[in-house]
């Protein structure tokens, strides 16, 4: 996406909060796909967001589940719900534009615009700090689904057809091969004998859900470790964020995404790959987090795939990363030209770390799992 002047951005705030009303705009957050901005105003600050329309290529289908989901909030934090306790919780709120009632702004210079209310007193964090702070992101995932739970999944579109799809990540990184010359540095051969290897665990949850043993339910789709606010006060999971991917799936999907992004002690964007481990202390406390939460609304089924779906998020995320490499970085953001290479590489250091204690994650679900009772 190409950037917006100064002045343009001004412009598309306003659109949302007033002429003459805005005070400042600063970029915000780490995002790998959309722009996003906090906007200062007459109204208090909120956020701005450019999606990008080369990925959601559908943007009216993002905000038809993000109005669904948020009445669906709406109702939920009136009515209180028992996954929140004493618990402060809270849902980003769609801001309309002036001119109309319309929840996003389309600027002729650049794109699709929305806003949304800013989540006060808390923050993200793109590494973990510890184990305590590992119990309340798996709780946080686990209230955001119990909230989300009786969602009906056919009042969600599709934004963004074959997303989590595995089988679908590794048709495009063929194609992405045949198209070009393969690479012949030490880096990218790795990457090509790494997912050569594992080719056959693509279909896995694809096919465990063909065949019927995994429902698909609402799920949030990027749940990874900074799309999980916490309160400022007292550490605990209060909202999350970047709901664009917000439709029907597999639970996995989630809790695969959250037990990748949370595991890994050094960050996704890491250079020290050898450093790359998947720490199994933070998973036990992630999970207890998350079944205590949500664990009664899994099936025994989806519980015993968890330890799979740890393994088959990282191993698709690397996939992901190192087929955008080979087209050129037209995905995700990258700041040089080795930088979704150098993702790749920490995603399957990652996914090999996961390989190497697969036995004692399977023990550790299996222990979780008879500590919650017996699932449905
Ligand atoms: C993207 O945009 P962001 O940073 O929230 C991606 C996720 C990846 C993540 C890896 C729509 O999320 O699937 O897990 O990067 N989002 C989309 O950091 O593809
Ligand atoms: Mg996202």
């Amino acid at each position: 996406m190409s950037a917006l002047d100064g002045s343009r951005l001004w412009r598309v705030a306003e659109a949302f909060h007033g002429e003459g009303c805005v005070s400042a705009i600063d970029p915000l957050g780490s995002g790998n796909v959309n722009d996003t901005y906090l906007v200062n105003s007459a109204g208090g600050l909120s956020v701005l967001q450019r999606i990008n329309t080369a990925v959601f290529q559908r943007p009216e289908l993002v905000m038809h589940n993000l109005h669904q989901l948020s009445l669906h909030m709406q109702r939920k934090l009136q009515q209180g719900h028992p996954a929140l306790g004493s618990r402060r919780w809270e849902h980003p709120q769609l801001i309309c534009t002036r001119s109309g009632d319309q929840t996003w702004h389309c600027c002729e210079a650049g794109g699709f615009w929305r806003s949304l209310s800013f989540i006060p007193q808390a923050d993200t964090v793109d590494v973990i700090a510890g184990a305590a702070q590992a119990r309340e992101l798996g709780s946080g995932l686990g209230v955001f689904h119990s909230l989300i739970s009786d969602l009906p999944v056919d009042a969600l579109a599709d934004p963004l057809e074959g997303f989590h799809i595995t089988p679908l990540y590794l048709e495009a990184y063929r194609r992405a091969l045949a198209a070009a010359p393969p690479p012949t540095d030490d880096a990218s051969r790795f990457c090509m004998a790494f997912i050569r290897d594992r080719e056959a665990l693509a279909p896995l949850l694809e096919e465990a859900k063909g065949r019927g043993e995994l429902p698909l339910r609402p799920i949030h789709g990027d749940p990874k470790i900074n799309n999980v606010m916490l309160d400022r006060s007292n550490g605990r999971a209060v909202a999350l964020i970047d709901l664009d991917t917000v439709k029907p799936g597999l639970v996995h999907y989630d809790i695969g995404d959250c037990l990748r992004s949370c595991c890994n002690p050094l960050g996704e964007e890491t250079t020290d790959l050898n450093g790359v481990v998947f720490d199994l202390p933070l998973a036990a406390a992630i999970l207890e987090g998350y079944l205590a939460e949500a664990g009664a609304l899994l099936t025994a089924q989806e519980v015993a795939l968890l330890p799979d779906a740890a393994r088959l998020i990282s191993f698709e995320l690397g996939l992901r990363f190192f087929t955008d490499h080979l087209n050129g970085n037209v995905y995700f953001k990258a700041r040089h030209p080795q930088h979704n290479l150098q993702r790749a590489l920490v995603q399957f250091r990652l996914t090999a770390s996961i390989e190497a204690q697969m036995e004692p994650l399977r023990q550790l679900v299996r222990r979780l799992q008879g500590t919650q009772g017996q699932p449905a």
